[in-house]
């Protein structure tokens, strides 16, 4: 792990108010940013990797609600839980990634792992069971986005790997819903959806790692105006050992079950 991050600047194994000091960031900005989270060279490595796999990614356009549902005619008329947004990127799933990636290190490093436990207070965190959605390159063309939504899983792990020139932003707000108590806040989501609420964004540079609640978070990524694509990488874990990411949803995002 010491040969991948920046151990220097993310000391993410031996300090104690390092790992402290980032849950107190999560807790106060509901985010956790981290820059040049990678060593310069392993940055490079993986660079080059996702161009190489470019060519694989599998694009799939989809149209969803902000809980990534279908919509439903058993709303009432303009209910911001029914309205239909738009989502699309290319995915090279994990079984397509090289053995020898610097990726599938980081992502399997017991110290890493250790470190996202330690900073989310979570006692363990497992890998997906199925073969294709623990480490997946996402790769948002010129047109491409993600429209607003709440993610499936509780929190989410992301690693900046290039930029687009323009457009591309990640655009969130720390608040919106509550998904233990089954409670989504209509009203600010109707604010965000007519401009009026003011959203965050978030600029991430290449080698920037991201931790966040996106369960609880509204957020999306705007449409890609540049040439140059956006590449991200997300690490995916689960809370309970043994998880498969559904059927419906490998076959929407990587076009096939295994
Ligand atoms: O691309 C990003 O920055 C966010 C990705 C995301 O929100 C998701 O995959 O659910
Ligand atoms: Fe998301």
């Amino acid at each position: 792990m010491k040969n991948i991050v920046d151990t220097k600047l993310h000391p993410i194994s031996t300090s104690i108010d390092y790992i402290n000091d980032c849950k107190k960031k999560l807790e106060s900005n509901s985010i956790l940013k981290l820059d040049n989270f990678l060593l310069p060279n392993i940055l490079q490595d993986i660079q080059n990797e996702a161009n190489l796999l470019h060519t694989k990614a599998y694009y799939c356009s989809q149209k969803h609600t902000i809980l990534l549902n279908k919509k439903s005619d058993s709303f009432e008329v303009n209910d911001p839980c029914n309205i239909e947004l738009k989502s699309d990127k290319g995915c090279v799933p994990h079984d397509l990634i090289p053995k020898k990636s610097e990726l599938r290190k980081l992502y399997e490093s017991t110290e890493f792992v250790r470190f996202i436990e330690n900073v989310l207070g979570i006692n363990k965190i497992y890998p997906y069971k199925d073969t294709l959605s623990s480490i997946n390159y996402n790769y948002y063309e010129k047109g491409q986005e993600l429209g607003w939504h709440f993610d499936n899983a509780s929190f989410a792990v992301t690693l900046m790997i290039q930029s687009s020139d323009s457009g591309g932003v990640f655009q969130y707000v720390s608040k919106g819903r509550d998904f233990d108590r089954n409670i989504v806040d209509k009203d600010l989501i109707s604010s965000i959806f007519n401009g009026s609420y003011p959203v965050n964004k978030l600029s991430a540079n290449p080698g920037t790692l991201i931790l966040f609640y996106g369960r609880n978070y509204l957020h999306r990524v705007t449409p890609v105006t540049s040439k140059k694509c956006r590449i991200l990488v997300t690490l995916n874990y689960n809370l309970e050992e043994g998880v498969e990411l559904s059927e419906n949803a490998r076959l929407t995002f990587f076009g096939r079950l295994k």
